[in-house]
């Protein structure tokens, strides 16, 4: 730890080396205790954000925030779908060291202990006040099945340092479909209590799968599944039943975990904050608000998109209102890559056109390719960050300690212990980063900026139903992402000196022998 504040200090000096004496004193005045929002974003894919570069889709308010920060071009989510990548992401630990880390039902009991330090504790030890609103879908309870969702669900977000909590349990497509505050259930009418299983139906309530008339808004796509409970006209994985007045819209989620982001800044904004905003979107099943339906042209899928880019904006506005935009620290991300078919009909693939979710990488959502944790990572900071791009080799796995260095919290003994300091990358002074990233799909990659290396594995090379190019493979591959981006040559045979350094390189951090 001692180490780490060190690192600490000579930042902050280094932060105010080479500025004019007024700009010394503005910085000096912000540099320690800046706002945080971590806004991360479900699904969407490195070519998705207009800022990337694709000529198909256009976020102006994720633009604006882009003019302001640093866009980085090679971040990297720890692993391919949500669960484990925001686990990672909130606690510095590489989800793939656990095996009850996988994408997590609605009725899970909480993957990351109370015990266990997590960013928002970081925060909270130097006097934060900080939230968590939007996206969870890292369990709740003490174990599966063990929520009482009819009175206090606990443990949670407060137990791992979330003072503030607005939260959907798992995901848009998985029961319950409603909204959890501070640990309670928003609106329930405690006559119509809510029960909630993962195995058995309910007596009584009409499953997607044998109701299709009561589909009055998406359908499942065939052989997705997605066709258990039905809410709001849209069937679901999980069975539920009761909570009638709690069920949330799918059409106005994107509003609520807007609204109540505003509101936790407009209440704290005269101290510092962090705030963990996850959207829904772009998550199945997308179902835009009226406002943004049609907008597009891609159906649900981009006008997710612009749903989300709307939420960009709504923040950005409110920071500006308050007087802080200037002393706040945004770090725009995405959980993992892009998926267009997820399990509902919603013509996501018919209406893509020439847009490239997944830019110039290949696979998507759930791939060892790149495109499946290659994601988008744009970090503003008017106050401290040039404008900019950067191509410096960033993880999410870094941003605990980076946070940690950032405010000067004190890193437990046992926290954390695969997140190093990217503080420097992430501020834009350190043009290289890391020396290599880790990435867990279905087998496990290591990347160190040039050579990409993924170890051998006996899944599925395909996935027919998503249509997505898993990467997995018996053989070992090797790419030279510098050169073929597109992943399309494996030079593995050609390179055992490379391959051998990469394996070498995996085990140590396995073993935990390398740092
Ligand atoms: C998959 C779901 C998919 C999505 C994903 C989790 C099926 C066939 N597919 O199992 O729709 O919910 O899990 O996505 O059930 S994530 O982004 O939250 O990880
Ligand atoms: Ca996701």
């Amino acid at each position: 730890m001692e180490k780490r504040l060190l690192v600490y200090i000579g930042i902050g000096a280094g932060l105010l080396s080479g500025c004019s004496t007024s700009k010394v004193k503005r910085v000096k005045a912000n540099v320690n205790r800046p706002n945080v929002i971590f806004l991360l974003a479900d699904d969407i894919g490195y070519g998705d954000l207009s800022p990337y570069g694709e000529p198909t889709i256009q976020t102006p308010q994720v633009e604006r925030l882009a003019a302001a920060g640093l866009r980085f071009t090679d971040a990297h989510a720890v692993a391919s779908t949500s669960t484990p990548s925001r686990y990672s992401l909130l606690t510095g630990h590489y989800s793939w060291r656990r095996n009850d880390t996988g994408v997590a039902a609605g009725n899970a009991g909480m993957i990351i202990r109370p015990e266990q330090q997590t960013v928002a504790d970081l925060f909270k030890q130097r006097g934060y006040v900080t939230g968590a609103v939007g996206k969870w879908h890292l369990g709740l309870a003490d174990k599966t099945g063990a929520q009482d969702w009819n009175g206090h669900i606990t443990p949670g977000p407060s137990d791992i340092g979330f003072d503030y909590s607005y939260i959907m349990a798992a995901t848009g497509d998985r029961v319950p479909c409603v909204w959890v505050e501070n640990e309670k259930v928003v609106g329930l009418d405690p006559s119509d209590p809510i029960e909630v299983s993962y195995h058995t139906p309910f007596d009584g309530e009409p499953l997607g799968k044998n109701h299709p008339e009561l589909l009055t808004k998406l359908h499942p796509s065939p052989n997705h599944g997605h066709d258990q409970a039905i809410v709001n006209g849209i069937s679901r994985i999980g069975y539920m039943k009761g909570g009638e007045q709690a069920r949330w819209e799918d059409e106005n989620i994107a509003d609520s975990i807007t609204t109540k982001a505003v509101q936790f800044i407009d209440n704290n904004a005269d101290k510092p904050f962090f705030l963990y905003l996850g959207t829904n979107d772009i998550h199945v099943p997308r179902y835009p608000h009226s406002r943004f339906v049609g907008k597009s042209g891609m159906g649900p899928r981009g006008d997710a998109i612009l749903q989300f880019d709307y939420t960009v904006g709504a923040v950005l506005d409110a920071l500006e209102r308050q007087g802080i935009a200037d002393n706040t620290l945004i770090i725009l991300s995405s959980d993992n890559g892009p998926v267009v078919d997820d399990g509902y009909a919603d013509q996501a693939v018919e209406l893509l056109g020439t847009h490239r979710p997944w830019g110039d990488l290949r696979g998507g959502k759930y791939s060892n390719f790149e495109a499946g944790t290659r994601v988008p990572l744009i970090v503003s900071w008017p106050a401290v960050v040039k404008p900019g791009v950067s191509d410096a080799l960033v993880s999410h796995i870094d941003l605990f300690a980076s946070m940690a260095t950032l405010v000067g919290a004190t890193i437990a003994e046992d926290a954390a212990p695969d997140s190093r300091n990217a503080l420097p990358s992430l501020l834009g002074r350190d043009k290289e980063g890391r020396g290599y990233v880790i990435e867990k799909a279905g087998s496990i990659s290591i990347y160190d900026g040039e050579w990409k290396y993924i170890a051998p594995s006996k899944g599925y090379a395909y996935n027919s139903l998503t249509n997505i190019e898993l990467g997995n493979s018996p053989e070992p591959q090797l790419y030279n992402l510098t050169r073929d981006l597109g992943e399309r040559h494996n030079v593995a045979t050609e390179h055992p000196d490379i391959v051998e350094r990469l394996l070498h390189l995996l085990d140590g951090v396995r073993r935990g022998t390398v740092e």
